[in-house]
């Protein structure tokens, strides 16, 4: 952890968010359900308490997120920022290490005023607030929304908690992972007495699926490998196949369901080549008492004990794969 960056108090960063400064939103490359959300949701919350605000991201929102975002905002790409938001204060969310800042990481290093994430063993870039105990980052925002409101400062806002309820619902896997804990679910019933229409939201993150997404899905069934008596299960999908199917990258990130979801498979893992060069993206899940974030470390990765990822530069699909074997001990495996 950089000594210069200081871990900051619950009440330094509710005086910070009602201090009205013009502020840009950063969140991460390939963004999801819990960076969209809490992104569009502080985006809210600021401009509520006097601050015009922004959202920005080295990507694109995905189209089946879109429903998270500001239909006034149409991009999250630097070059939609405008131009009153030169220089304007910059907050973080759900962004755990500066290389998740893809290609805005060479404007925004060093200039990111606050991060709020709950990601464990990233690299804090700036004065933090990281809870990685809360399921989501939108689950922290939650609790920053309830005191503000309790003091009088935020009125109550059904967009703000549709919002954080798909951002929290987003990174659980519709409260089915470990990291949904009792205060998760607290959080979730909160927002669902406030009125939103829980039902209609994880209908639109998890039972919506793109036609593309699920062709991806149907190719990469055929790509199934196992390891470890059954206990590894993985998937490839090489540059090749997304080519002659022509889908995007962001229909390939639920190939990591196909083996997590197989009977008897204990740690998953899916290999995608985004593009003909040999870098190699690895998404890793754990259903047992296995830490991924800590494989995915040895590789310049990290993420969540049982949720994670890596980038592995190597020649072959198959090398890739082997270098991920090869670093599993499946005696370690429960
Ligand atoms: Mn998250």
């Amino acid at each position: 952890m950089n000594e210069n960056y200081r871990s900051l108090s619950f009440e330094e960063v509710c005086a910070a968010l009602v201090d009205p400064k013009p502020t840009l939103i950063l969140f991460h490359r390939n963004p999801d359900g819990d960076a969209v959300g809490s992104a569009f949701a502080l985006k809210r919350i600021l401009t509520a308490l006097g601050s015009p605000a922004w959202c920005v991201a080295p990507d694109e929102v995905p189209r089946r997120l879109r429903f998270l975002a500001d239909a006034e905002q149409s991009s999250v790409l630097p070059d939609a920022i405008p131009n009153a938001m030169i220089g304007a204060r910059v907050i973080s969310v759900d962004v755990a290490s500066p290389s998740q800042l893809g290609n805005l990481r060479e404007q925004f290093e060093g200039e990111v005023d606050l991060m709020i994430d709950h990601h464990a063993g990233g690299t804090p870039f700036a004065d933090h607030f990281i809870l990685p105990s809360a399921a989501a980052t939108g689950e922290i925002l939650y609790s920053f929304i309830r005191s503000l409101r309790d003091a009088g400062k935020l009125q109550n806002d059904r967009t703000v908690n549709e919002r954080l309820y798909a951002a929290v619902s987003s990174d659980t896997g519709c409260f089915r992972f470990s990291n949904a804990t009792p205060l998760t679910h607290r959080v979730a019933a909160e927002l669902i007495e406030s009125g939103i229409d829980s039902a209609e939201i994880n209908h639109l993150l998890f039972e919506s699926d793109p036609l593309d997404q699920v062709r991806a899905e149907g190719a990469a069934i055929s790509n199934l490998g196992f390891a470890a008596n059954g206990k590894i299960g993985y998937v490839t999908f090489p540059h090749s196949l997304k080519v002659s199917l022509g889908v995007a990258e962001e229909h390939l990130d639920t190939l990591i369901d196909i083996p997590r979801s197989i009977e008897g498979v204990r740690i998953a893992f899916s290999v995608r080549q985004p593009s003909p060069e040999g870098v190699f993206r690895v998404s890793m899940r754990a259903a047992c008492d296995y830490d991924v974030s800590a494989l995915c470390a040895k590789f310049g990765g990290g993420g969540h004990k049982r949720a994670a990822g890596c980038t592995i530069e190597t020649e072959s699909m198959d090398e890739a794969v082997k270098t991920i074997l090869d670093a599993i001990d499946p005696r370690q495996i429960p």
